[in-house]
This record gives C-alpha cells, sequence and structure tokens, in this order.
C-alpha cells in the first residue's frame, strides 16, 4: 500500500468544514474521524459508526484511521474499575474492525491531551496560530482548563471535554499516587489486554506522543523522547503496538531528531501514523506554530518527508494543526484553509522525492536504505 494522505474531521455538525470541501483538496483519500460526542469508556456503537462511513461515501474516502478513541482515567490511574473500561474499549475495536478501520490512535496523557497557552497567537503575517509558554502555566491547571474551554466556542475538543473538567480537582486527586513507572505499568496492562483483539480485527493502535514532550502541573508525562519510544515498542512486543509520530509534538523539544526518529522506529515498522508538520522554538519551553514549510519553522520537513520514503513508509500521514488564514474563524488549529496548505505540501515533497529516486534508481523509485 502506497502513502496514504489523511485530513482530520470532527464529523457532521461538530465541524464547520464540510467533506465537500476536504474532497477538493488534491490528493486526501483518507477521513481522520471519531465519534466526538463519545465520552473516554463509552461503547462505540455499530449503527453511529455506520452513519460516519454512509457520510464519507459518497465522497469516496476512506475511514481506516480513527483519532481518537481515548482512553478512560480509570485505565491511566489503574483503578480495578479499569477491566470494565477495558472491555468497552475492545468491544469499539470489534466494532469498528466491521468497517475496515485499520488505525487507532490514542494518547497516554494524564488529564489533559495537548495544552497551549495561546490557541489565537498573532503572527506577524497577520495569521494567527497556536503558542505555548511555559511560564505561563506553572501552577493553575484550572485557569488553563477554563481558558481552553471559553475559547472552543462550543465545538468539542477531545481531551477537553467539559464534563472532566468540571472534575479537574477530583481528577488531579486521583493521579496524585500515579508515578512515571505506574503509568508505564498501567500502559502496559492496557496493550497487552488489548494485543490479541488488535490480531484479531486487524487493527494497529498507534499512541499519540505528549503535546508538549515534558511534564506538566506535576503530572507525569512518559511519550517525550527517543528512549520512550523505545520503551513502548518494547513494552509488548507485537506489529500492532505502534506509535503517533506527530512531528510538532516531539519537535517542541529541540532535542528530538525527528528524521532520525522516523529513520529509526519508521525502518523497524512502528510507525503507523504520521502526523506532520512545523512549529518554531522560540526560546526555552516556549514555541509557536508555524505554517507546514520548512523555511517557516525549526524543523526541515523535506528531511522528514525523506525519511518516511527512504523507509518505505506505508502507513497514513495527515497535515496537523494550521494557522488560521484569510479571514476563517474555526476550531483552533483545525481550520481549512492551512490544513490544505499543508497537505498540498507534504504531498508536493513527497512527489519530488519519489521522482528523484526513481530517477536515480529505476522505475520501481526504491531508495537505498
Ligand atoms: C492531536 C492530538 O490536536 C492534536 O494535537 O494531534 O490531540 C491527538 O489527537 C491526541 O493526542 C490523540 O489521542
Ligand atoms: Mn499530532
Amino acid at each position: 500500500m502506497p502513502m496514504q494522505m489523511g485530513f482530520r474531521w470532527y464529523g457532521e455538525g461538530n465541524d464547520s468544514i464540510k467533506l465537500s470541501d476536504i474532497k477538493q483538496i488534491p490528493g486526501v483519500t483518507s477521513i481522520v474521524w471519531a465519534l466526538h460526542h463519545k465520552q473516554p469508556g463509552e461503547v462505540w456503537e455499530k449503527e453511529e459508526i455506520a452513519q460516519v462511513q454512509k457520510q464519507l461515501e459518497p465522497y469516496g474516502f476512506n475511514m481506516d484511521v480513527v483519532e481518537s478513541v481515548n482512553v478512560h482515567d480509570d485505565i491511566k490511574v489503574g483503578l480495578p474499575t479499569r477491566d470494565q473500561y477495558i472491555e468497552n474499549y475492545i468491544q469499539t475495536m470489534r466494532n469498528l474492525k466491521e468497517f475496515g478501520v485499520k488505525v487507532i490512535c490514542y494518547n497516554f496523557m494524564p488529564v489533559f491531551d495537548w495544552t497551549r497557552t495561546d490557541l489565537f497567537h498573532p503572527l506577524p503575517d497577520g495569521s494567527t496560530a497556536l503558542f505555548y509558554e511555559k511560564d505561563l502555566i506553572q501552577d493553575d491547571p484550572r485557569a488553563m482548563a477554563d481558558y481552553i474551554l471559553k475559547n472552543l466556542n462550543g465545538m468539542t475538543f477531545p481531551g477537553w471535554e467539559p464534563e472532566r473538567m468540571a472534575r479537574l480537582d477530583e481528577l488531579f486527586e486521583m493521579y496524585r499516587p500515579v508515578t512515571k513507572e505506574k503509568l508505564w505499568e498501567n500502559l502496559k496492562y492496557f496493550l497487552e489486554k488489548l494485543m490479541p483483539v488488535c490480531h484479531e480485527c486487524d487493527i494497529k493502535m498507534a499512541i499519540h506522543m505528549d503535546d508538549p514532550p515534558w511534564d506538566i502541573f506535576g503530572l507525569p508525562r512518559i511519550y517525550t523522547c527517543r528512549e520512550n519510544m523505545r520503551r513502548i515498542v518494547e513494552l509488548v512486543d507485537s506489529p500492532y503496538n505502534g506509535l503517533t509520530l506527530c512531528s510538532g509534538s516531539l519537535g517542541s523539544s529541540p532535542c528530538n531528531d525527528i528524521p532520525a526518529l522516523v529513520r529509526e522506529f519508521g525502518g523497524e515498522g512502528h510507525i503507523h501514523f504520521a502526523h506532520v508538520r512545523n512549529i518554531k522554538f522560540t526560546g526555552p519551553g516556549r514555541f509557536e506554530e508555524a505554517a507546514h514549510l520548512s523555511g517557516d519553522g525549526s524543523l526541515d520537513l523535506y528531511e522528514i518527508m525523506k525519511a518516511y520514503y527512504d523507509v518505505g513508509f506505508e502507513g497514513y500521514i495527515r497535515p496537523d494543526h494550521g494557522r488560521m488564514i484569510w479571514d476563517e474563524k474555526g476550531r483552533a488549529g483545525y481550520g481549512l484553509y492551512d490544513r490544505a496548505l499543508g497537505a498540498s505540501y507534504l504531498n508536493g515533497l513527497w512527489e519530488a522525492i519519489q521522482k528523484n529516486n526513481i530517477q536515480r534508481n529505476g522505475q520501481n523509485g526504491a531508495a537505498a536504505v
């Protein structure tokens, strides 16, 4: 299977972007979707999944990648109730299998998903982008949650469910005994239960890294660098236990060399899903999200795409967060225009890399890895 370009869509009635608009972005074949009205831990019913299938069908998009089936906090904390939630997760996987789903992206971040201190940070070109400044969020998770919820304009954002945010104190209390080692154990327990089902359903699990890749509010974070990536893939030895490599999340820590990580883990077949975007460091613990173009940020997108090409990557790629440009109003990071530019740029890089290889190595374009 060749690389497939995906585009994240938040669903009918929950996204201002229409599937007919996404259809007009050249080269996008896959809608990265989820049932965003579901709380973590709930079973996704077949009828609900069938509705999404029906919406995608007229456009010829596949629904191979789900991002995310969120993991209930009791699983991350390791409470006795986790077994029931794991059962529910497994039922969801069996239901997803009937619709041909191939990859589930998920994360194992305590309490929050991604975290930013400004969702609409003005850039010199007049656009806005997601922004992070470590010093602004040192000790007040409530202020951060309130800020994010206020700026979602009534839209859902996974990991920031208002129901969960209303229980923030309780959640922090729950996570108090959860050390990093405990979180590792709980991830292993979860994956061990899932692997036989992954095998049966032919569904790959692809954990998304922590964003930003360091501890926040004293909560442990375990997917932040190369060493952790190695530990994750070794936690349970199965081709179904893999990674989502998000260049922007991992790349916000300058010690992570993304092309090298793609070559190492992609070369071993551990990367099932790639999020490719750029970020610009503006100081230690500070970054803003840039346009995808290499020249606009701190990451070299050509080298990243080349690494994917060279390892013979056959999974799914999507552009990640975009800036808000051309007066678009919408979900922060997930507008139409800049992500469409991102997809086209990534496809352009891919074509150039591929043709260059074909010229050098003959018809199959196989690279000398
Ligand atoms: C996403 C993550 O918007 C983003 O940063 O890449 O929120 C991702 O969907 C989750 O962490 C996966 O569970
Ligand atoms: Mn990502």
